[in-house]
């Protein structure tokens, strides 16, 4: 067990690499400040990296090994201080990874944090990419119980920043956040027409062009395969229409950074940190595909 050995758990499992040879760096961030209904997102990174740590490293659907191209696991972020503090610690951390021309992986955490991830994305980049989520839920809410730091606005927060928004998996959202998106000039493709429509992922991406950010709620997927998350919802996406959007998307267009959030483990179950795991290690392999 290189774990023991190393005493750091590190994503797959394997002897930390060393960082300047690392295409990709995972940046712990176990948020869990403004959870409102099923606990326990703080555990998340954790259960992931020890999911990844047995999981196999070959890749039958990619036929290779993404983690050959190096993937740092770095400490855990601070997230003692305020929602503001926490974010500006990812902030950093983003932007450090991006300034080294490696790409940023965090992993919350409550889907917060993505709001610190843009940030950085921002300074470096403008507002000239994209936040694509998979998410059951559309997050545009202007405030949530009095918050602008939540989860449950994360994607509000994107859109104020200037940068364009779309969904994957999306069917939970309340009215004012309908109504603001169709006054803004922009509908969301719902779960339901995906499951409706075989060309689903073309009308996702229709008329996208340019560099993207990617933000993995895991309650995009279907509460069936997906159980362990907050707010879990049914009519979600199967784990092959969730691959199958994130191979479009990788193989489309550039991908500057992404996350994934909101995965709470239950005590006893590790098939949804498997679950987890795989998804974001298929992300990462479809990223770096053409240079496998
Ligand atoms: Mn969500």
């Amino acid at each position: 067990m290189s774990l023991l050995r190393s005493k750091i758990l590190t994503f797959g499992g394997v002897r930390q690499p060393e960082l300047e040879r690392c295409r990709a760096a995972i940046i712990p961030a176990p948020l869990e400040v403004t959870v409102t209904y099923g606990e326990g997102a703080a555990q998340g990174p954790l259960a992931i990296m020890s999911a990844s740590a047995n999981m196999e490293l070959y890749d039958e659907v990619l036929d290779a090994s993404p983690i050959d191209q190096g993937i740092y696991t770095h400490g855990r972020i601070n997230t003692s201080g305020t929602v503001q503090q926490s974010l500006e610690n990812i902030r950093a951390a983003v932007a450090a990874e991006l300034a080294a021309g490696r790409l940023p992986v965090v992993l919350g955490g409550e889907h917060t944090v993505t709001v610190g991830a843009l940030w950085a994305m921002v300074e470096r980049y403008g507002t000239d990419f994209t936040v694509l989520s998979l998410d059951a839920h559309l997050d545009m809410r202007e405030d949530y119980e009095g918050e602008c730091l939540s989860h449950a606005t994360v994607m509000r927060r994107a859109w104020e920043m200037g940068l364009g928004v779309r969904w994957a998996g999306a069917r939970s959202c309340s009215r004012e956040e309908i109504d603001f998106l169709r006054s803004q000039g922009i509908e969301p493709l719902w779960a339901h027409q995906s499951h409706a429509d075989p060309n689903w992922i073309d009308k996702a991406l229709e008329g996208l062009t340019g560099p993207v950010y990617l933000t993995l709620d895991i309650d995009g997927l279907d509460s069936g395969i997906m159980p362990a998350t907050g707010t879990p919802e049914p009519g979600g996406l199967s784990w092959q229409q969730a691959t199958a959007w994130l191979t479009a998307v990788c193989a489309r267009h550039q991908v500057l950074g992404l996350d994934l959030v909101e995965l709470a483990p239950l005590a006893g179950q590790t098939a949804w940190d498997f679950t987890a795991a795989r998804l974001l290690y298929r992300a990462l392999g479809l990223i770096f595909r053409g240079t496998l």
